[in-house]
């Protein structure tokens, strides 16, 4: 948008006064921020309507992307950015005396979210709109995100994040369309006079879906998208004879849109997670039936209309949902009805770990949701019949969706959708050829890959802006709407001028990275290390562990010789637990114990530190990733069904230290073997260890002298306090089997290690790799994924096209 440094000073000014009633002189943060807040929504006001309509008008396809997660991190600047407005707002704030980067801190960061599969949802619908898709966020407003870590004593520690205490600025609730949800009671099939048979209920108890809209603003180009996020309210009611029954009813109902992930260990915490599901899938199809209600079309055509995408299993109860409605409220006939909806839905596996793939046990569902689970059997039975004929019976066993008491998630939104697919090349190959292979026999062509992306304007243009203006004196901007025009980078890989800014520019970012650990930890740590980072979930998959055990062997060379050549380097972890994961919290201790340690352990001569950064999430992968050289992407292969922050890391100049697993693969081709450190057991080898049980890690232990040592010092009091910690990590690696192979990767990993020391000596060369990484990097942005996801899945137009 047009807007001159003085018109905004004036609206600035003028919003303060309506608002809060005050100058500039007398307001604080607090009411700039806001005041900037309604400002901007005010500007991209006009635009949000214009999109609807012109949605409407054209009776376009629209897409939901229904996510139980969107981790979008601070939108005060992204929303700046995208309405093209950042540098004016900037430097008009600052004629005002305010400091928009003071204003950006006020912002809480929403952790609606817990890692990669939220934040891939951020991305998307950036990106969507960016990429002018007709397509909407779906998901839940959670009154409370994912909790806030502290570490006590080197623990972690939940506190309850109450993201919303002061408000969110962005979002609109809109009263007039909430719907209602019906949960539990008792459901039987009457025949009407018209001969229909409608499903009577008895004793349900309802729930208000009050929709929470915020705009989802493309960039520079108009276009205005929705986030609608649901909140679970009390139905309004007329008499409340007993009050503090009414209280607690509203309390009860109120919990299900309070906290992301209530507690997995028990029965209550699992059946509120259901309902939660259950919540957002049946208020978000509601409310796109009541809108496409109004294109006065058959339900026939909703396909032709209306795209939902189910983002994990977690809402995969969109198959039933609107079957339920089609069937019951729409009186469509069975084949017509599921017809539509396998044409309306797609689904998107992320992961291949089992605990990772929902079921739910029939009396729980049955029970709370009586109509959707006669429709899942009913699925499940017809689906059964007609494969059955098709298939032998054994695949029918394992494809079934209802199975062992449980209602298989992962089985109803393959059976019940048009499009699987999985996130990275090797991922989708794992999901046909193993995971999943059952149903790529019956469904070969709903199978299809869609490597994940991420942002490039987040994670780049905002995140480090020093970089961002390097490239454009460069290269100019063709690449922020065009990211693979990234690699004309290439062209001054032996331009010593360019490596060297890159040189100064990585070093300025880990000096400001440096500060915020002496701020905030108290921890002094040296810009000229390498800074070696690891940012993701804490999970046994992921490794962190080898990480550091690695960081002990280098510790004990140290401490053997003093003198001993290496490159200092700062080890950054940020990482938080499932609350009821122990062997990862285990994890998050023994790390902090080491730290403590060696942080303090005056005779390495500050040669290593590690920050283990409390609380990580977006804002601060924001600070980490542009201050990173090393990008830890080291899980067991074939277990990250793709990875973003490997992504995030080489855009900002990392360079990747990985196992071939996930999308590691397909960035090393982009950047070739030689600007990549590559080791470990490839996917092949680690099913041929499982067809053969051949991996006993004790023999490792017992065979590789630093790896004994290492692991001694888990339990032999070198690491003071773990003891309990130390001797269960030890018997998880030693005793009972190494379940991701940590022994059986050291080895190489501490080769791989030794060779980032090695190259890391040579300034230039390294640069050059981290040059060729950005360059690279552009394929991954999240437009081009979205793209292909609007193209190949959802049948709708995007305007940008792949270059
Ligand atoms: C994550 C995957 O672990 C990660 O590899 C992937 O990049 C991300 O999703 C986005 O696709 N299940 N899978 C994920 O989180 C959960 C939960």
């Amino acid at each position: 948008m047009d807007l001159s440094k003085r018109k905004f000073k004036d609206d600035f000014k003028k919003m303060l006064t309506e608002v809060y009633s005050m100058d500039i002189t007398e307001s604080e943060l607090t009411e700039q921020f806001f005041t900037l807040g309604n400002l901007i929504r005010s500007y991209s006001s006009k635009n949000w309507s214009r999109t609807n309509q012109h949605y409407s008008e054209k009776k376009e396809k629209q897409v939901y992307y229904f996510s139980m997660e969107f981790l979008l991190g601070r939108m005060l600047k992204s929303n700046l950015l995208n309405l093209g407005i950042l540098d004016t707002v900037r430097s008009a704030l600052q004629d005002l005396g305010i400091d928009l980067e003071e204003l950006v801190q006020i912002e809480p960061d929403p952790g609606l979210g817990n890692g990669g599969l939220g934040r891939l949802a951020a991305c998307f619908i950036d990106s969507m709109a960016t990429s002018e898709i007709p397509a909407h966020g779906n998901g839940i407003r959670f009154k409370y995100g994912l909790f806030k870590q502290k570490f006590v004593n080197g623990y972690q520690v939940e506190l309850p994040e109450n993201w919303l205490q002061n408000g969110n600025v962005w979002e609109t609730r809109k009263m007039h369309a909430a719907v209602t949800v019906r949960f539990y009671g008792k459901v039987w099939l009457q025949q009407t006079d018209k001969g229909f048979l409608t499903p009577h209920y008895e004793g349900a108890q309802e729930v208000l879906a009050v929709p929470y809209d915020s705009a989802v603003i493309g960039y520079k180009n108009n276009v205005v998208n929705t986030l609608r996020l649901w909140s679970a309210e009390l139905p309004p009611q007329d008499d409340i004879s007993d009050y503090w029954a009414y209280i607690h009813q509203r309390n009860q109902i109120e919990s299900i849109s309070e906290v992301l992930y209530p507690d997995d260990s028990t029965y209550e915490g699992r059946l509120l997670r259901l309902k939660q599901e259950y919540f957002f899938v049946s208020a978000g199809i509601q409310s796109i039936i009541r809108h496409f209600k109004k294109m006065h079309l058959h339900m026939n055509h909703l396909a032709e209309k209306v795209a939902i995408h189910i983002n994990d299993t977690h809402p995969a109860l969109c198959v039933p949902e609107l079957m339920r409605i089609l069937l019951d409220e729409e009186h469509m006939d069975w084949e017509h009805a599921w017809n539509v909806t396998v044409n309306v839905m797609s689904y998107t596996n992320h992961t291949i770990m089992s605990e990772a793939l929902e079921k739910w046990p029939i009396d729980m569902i049955s029970s709370l949701l009586p109509r959707i689970y006669q429709v899942i059997c009913e699925i499940d039975r017809r689906y059964t019949m007609k494969m059955g004929t098709l298939f032998e019976p054994a695949i029918i066993d394992r494809t079934q969706i209802i199975e062992g008491g449980h209602v298989k998630m992962a089985h109803l939104a393959i059976i019940g959708s048009h499009s699987i697919n999985g996130v990275a090349q090797l991922h989708t190959t794992i999901l046909k050829e193993k995971v999943l292979h059952d149903f790529f026999l019956v469904y070969p062509s709903k199978f299809n890959n869609k490597t994940n992306g991420i942002t490039q304007r987040r994670w780049l243009m905002l995140a480090n802006e020093p970089l961002r203006d390097l490239i454009n004196r460069k290269i100019g901007n063709e690449w922020e709407t065009m990211p693979t025009e990234l690699k004309m980078l290439k062209a001054f890989r032996d331009d010593n001028e360019t490596l060297l800014e890159l040189a100064r520019i990585k070093h300025l970012n880990k000096e400001r990275f440096a500060d915020y650990v002496q701020e905030t930890m108290g921890l002094a740590i040296n810009p000229d290390a390498i800074f070696d980072v690891q940012i993701k979930r804490l999970h046994a998959y992921k490794r962190q562990l080898m990480n550091l055990l690695h960081i002990l062997s280098l510790y004990f060379k140290l401490k053997d010789n003093p003198a001993a050549d290496i490159q200092p380097r700062v080890f950054i972890f940020g990482a938080k637990a499932a609350p009821s994961y122990t062997y990862a919290k285990q994890i998050i201790k023994l790390i902090n114990t080491v730290a403590e340690l060696i942080n303090n352990d005056s005779s390495i001569e500050n040669k290593l530190k590690i920050v283990f950064v409390e609380n990580y999430g977006v804002s601060l992968a924001e600070k980490i990733i542009p201050a990173a050289d090393v990008s830890e992407q080291i899980s067991l292969a074939s277990k990250e069904a793709s990875g973003t922050s490997n992504m995030k890391l080489m855009l900002n100049g990392a360079i990747t230290l990985a196992t071939l697993d996930g999308a590691n693969v397909e960035i090393k081709e982009h950047v070739g073997s030689e600007n990549i450190v590559i080791f470990g057991l490839r996917e092949e080898e680690v099913y041929q260890y499982y067809h053969d049980g051949s991996y006993h890690s004790r023999s490792y232990y017992e065979n590789n002298p630093v790896l004994h040592r290492v692991l001694d010092a888990l339990i032999d009091g070198t690491i003071p306090g773990v003891v309990a910690e130390g001797h269960s990590i030890f018997d998880s690696l030693v005793q009972y089997g190494d379940e991701y192979f940590v022994l059986r990767d050291f080895d190489a990993y501490v080769a791989a290690q030794e060779r980032i020391d090695s190259l890391y000596r040579d300034m230039l060369k390294w640069q050059r790799m981290a040059l060729i990484n950005i360059a690279g990097a552009g394929i991954f942005s999240s437009d081009y994924t979205v793209q292909q996801y609007a193209n190949q899945i959802w049948d709708v137009s995007s305007n940008a096209h792949l270059k």
